[in-house]
């Protein structure tokens, strides 16, 4: 009952605030209780999600009209697992340094399934849970990092706006202009309201 209005994003993308233990990073890291974060409060800190056909990705129309209308001319894949990548211990341990970049990190998995680590207004981690048909856009600016979880394998579809950047800036990095307008579209947004009285 009620099932039909699920949102069917949510099959493949799921958030939850994590808890601060410093274990294992491939592990879920819930709170206790649990505390999910909806596909809603997502979109308020600026991040996108679709779910799609990762079977078909190569005809598939929707991903087509994201591609058209976001501008994402670029694509390529990236293949994460142990036997697969170069330098496979140290790319996990960069990727799972907090760090920025000045456009948006779009990944589609097309395999496999991966954390994605944002940080909420107050500086709270999210996890942000992408299985196979999930596609994600975290927006320039906004702190993040990523791991694999215990499966320990992701293949990811990586799109860009013409000539990739890939490059990160590790935290902190707050005088970069992507952070100042992140902080200004989603974090302060609203609060001069009652100020301006
Ligand atoms: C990144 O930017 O952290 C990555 O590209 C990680 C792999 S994409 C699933
Ligand atoms: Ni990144």
């Amino acid at each position: 009952m009620g099932s039909a209005c699920k949102d069917e994003r949510e099959e493949v993308i799921q958030a939850w605030y994590m808890d601060d233990s410093n274990e294992d990073q491939r592990l879920p890291h819930h709170r206790d209780p649990k505390e999910f974060v909806s596909l809603e409060k997502l979109a308020e800190l600026g991040i996108l999600s679709w779910r799609l056909d990762a079977d078909n990705y190569e005809t598939d129309e929707a991903l087509k009209k994201i591609r058209e209308s976001r501008g994402y001319s670029y694509v390529d894949f990236c293949d994460i697992r142990p036997e697969k990548l170069p330098n496979y211990e140290e790319k996990i341990k960069s990727f799972f340094e907090e760090h920025l970049h000045t456009d948006e990190e779009i990944r589609y998995c097309v395999a496999g399934s991966g954390y994605f680590d944002v940080r909420d207004k107050n500086d709270a981690w999210i996890r942000v849970w992408v299985k196979k048909g999930g596609m994600i856009v975290l927006p320039a600016g906004i702190y993040h990092r990523f791991t694999l979880d215990s499966d320990n394998y992701i293949k990811a579809m990586r799109l860009f706006v013409g000539d990739p950047i890939w490059t990160p800036f590790n935290r902190p990095h707050d005088d970069l202009p992507a952070r100042k307008e992140y902080l200004e579209t989603f974090v302060e947004k609203g609060d001069t309201v009652d100020a301006a009285a």
